[in-house]
């Protein structure tokens, strides 16, 4: 790809961690750094056929049950269609771009919760190559709580249905790969609304200037 002024920011984490209202607080952010509305994306999602695939991953099919392995290739095609057909394009125009979830979360759910590891790698390198947000903040949240919050809101879809045992691998798999990249930030989403937010505008005034 060739260089471009813009960024990939990317919010990360648990169902219920929080990620609408920092994605709102960093979208803001963002427009007053750059003067310009970042694009924001969301996945599984953010273009008409990754739509349809987000829909297809998070109902439950009794008669025809998605497989762990189908579910991770959804979720890469979902991401192929997205980053072809908007997040590099809008970095090539230099624009700036906020992702609502990432690779990382291939990672963690399939990869960590599944047991998908080996088979998630190596898709991540078919289909994404040396691709990655430039800053990722991973809202970090003990699974007990995001789910409550979670709950809080209604009907659970397809995957927040999954036994605790299984946001506990992916929390694990967040954490792990946090500790191992200087691009991922660990927030601590498990503390009054407010203080999460000035934690997440600290770490962007850090990270790429203040505003
Ligand atoms: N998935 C996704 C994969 O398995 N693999 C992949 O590769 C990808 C990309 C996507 C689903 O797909 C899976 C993960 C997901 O299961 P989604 O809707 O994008 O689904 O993700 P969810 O995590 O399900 O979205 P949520 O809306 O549940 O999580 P949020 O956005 O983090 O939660 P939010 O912000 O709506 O907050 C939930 C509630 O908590 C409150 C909020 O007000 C809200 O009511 N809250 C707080 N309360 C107290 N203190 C705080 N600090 C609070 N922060 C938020």
């Amino acid at each position: 790809m060739q260089a471009s002024t813009g960024k990939f920011i990317v919010i990360e984490g648990l169902e219920g961690a929080g990620k609408s209202s920092a994605v709102a607080l960093v979208q803001s952010f963002l427009q007053q750094l750059t003067g310009n509305m970042p694009v924001c994306t969301r996945e599984p999602g953010g273009t008409p056929l990754a739509e349809k695939i987000r829909t297809l991953v998070k109902t439950v099919d009794a008669t025809d049950p998605l497989c762990d392995e189908a579910e991770c290739l959804l979720m890469y095609a979902a991401r192929a269609q997205l980053v072809n057909n908007v997040i590099k394009p809008a970095l090539l125009r230099g624009e700036w771009v906020l992702g609502d979830r990432h690779n990382l979360s291939s990672l963690a759910y399939q990869g960590g919760g599944r047991g998908l590891m080996p088979l998630v790698q190596t898709i991540s390198r078919a289909t994404l190559g040396e691709f990655k947000p430039h800053l990722t903040l991973y809202l970090d949240i003990p699974p007990a709580v995001g789910m409550a919050r979670a709950a809080s809101r209604g009907a659970l879809d397809r995957i927040e249905q999954q036994a605790l045992t299984f946001f506990e691998r992916a929390r694990a798999t967040y954490l792990s790969l946090a500790a191992a990249d200087d691009t991922i930030v660990v927030i601590d989403a498990n503390q009054p609304l407010a203080q999460v937010h000035r934690d997440i505008r600290h770490t962007l005034a850090q990270r790429l200037g203040s505003c």
